[in-house]
């Protein structure tokens, strides 16, 4: 088994809440000064979400915050495309401050947002970074020639729900957008695939933990997968793994508020070689489990599916 959950999960559920909500589901985790920082989303009992903050030692052990850590803005061009909520955080920590990308959800459809803070306390918006149809971005933690680097998953019929790369000079303006990962018929992700944890570097390249949906008569069923994309170029995909790592197994992934999804937006990467891969179950609960690193560039290396 490549990932093995902790034996306490679920880690949160909404019962450590302070206030009132639905869920806690769909996690960015990073280290921060020696503490594990937690965003999280919820919904909140109108069916919008929030997010909130938890902080742990050791990265199974959260409490949460007697406040939501940030809601939809009441001003600005961001109260206009956030008035449904704000969904999936990811967080990366480059250049000295931490960038927080997130789901966007208004009546103009689904773009991205990105905010910063640097010490968990203050965050301001920064920019609206995508058009709609577009979800899931993760930002590289380091710059390429001098650009910053994301991976994100745009929709259109010709060609649905795949992973692009975009670079900017700014992380406002985004360009030299190229399709290089692509859902694979008949398979574990033949429906979508979308950028799940921001990309951790190893030794032999970029590991990314994505999600992979594949539709049955019983509805879709989310997993994660992994692909290994190059070092100095990360719009070469190295390899992608042909198998799945996670499903939904535990009876909190296959039953809450959506049934059989797992769902990853952040992974803690260890000093002794392991990675700590956070998940939703269910979009219900938050969940943890332990992996070694290299095992799972092992796995997209010794049987990989074709990326595109
Ligand atoms: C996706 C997103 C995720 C969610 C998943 C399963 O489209 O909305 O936030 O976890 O569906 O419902």
């Amino acid at each position: 088994m490549l990932i093995n959950r902790y034996k306490n999960n679920p880690i949160l559920t909404k019962d450590d809440v302070p206030y009132p909500v639905a869920t806690l589901h769909n996690a960015a985790v990073v280290k921060h000064e020696e503490k594990y920082i937690m965003i999280f989303r919820s919904h909140k009992l109108n069916g919008r979400s929030i997010f909130g903050k938890a902080e742990s030692e050791d990265g199974f052990n959260f409490k949460v915050d007697e406040k939501p850590f940030m809601v939809p803005a009441n001003e600005g061009v961001f109260k206009e495309y956030e008035a449904f909520g704000v969904e999936d955080p990811r967080i990366v920590f480059i250049d000295g401050e931490y960038l927080i990308t997130y789901s966007a959800y208004s009546r103009h459809g689904v773009r991205i947002g990105l905010a910063k803070t640097k010490d968990f306390k203050t965050v301001v918006r920064f920019s609206l970074i995508t058009q709609a149809d577009n979800r899931n971005v993760v930002i590289f933690p380091e710059k390429f020639s001098g650009l910053y680097a994301r991976l994100d998953r745009p929709h259109s019929e010709i060609s649905p729900w795949s992973i692009w790369i975009s670079y900017s000079p700014d992380l406002k303006y985004w360009g030299e957008s190229k399709l290089i990962m692509k859902p694979l018929q008949y398979h574990w992700d033949e429906m979508k695939i979308g950028p799940g944890a921001p990309p951790i570097k190893t030794s032999r390249g970029w590991l990314s933990i994505y999600h992979g949906i594949f539709l049955t008569m019983d509805g879709c069923v989310y997993r994660l997968g992994v692909a290994l994309h190059d070092l100095i170029d990360p719009s070469k995909v190295i390899a992608v793994g042909d198998e799945w790592i996670l499903q939904p197994e535990e009876i909190y992934e296959i039953t809450g508020y959506v049934h059989n999804v797992v769902f990853s937006c952040g992974a803690v990467q260890e000093k002794d070689g392991s990675v700590k891969i956070y998940w939703g179950g269910a979009d219900n609960v938050m969940c943890v489990g332990t992996a070694n690193l290299e095992d799972l560039v092992d796995h997209c290396l010794d049987k990989p599916r074709p990326a595109l």
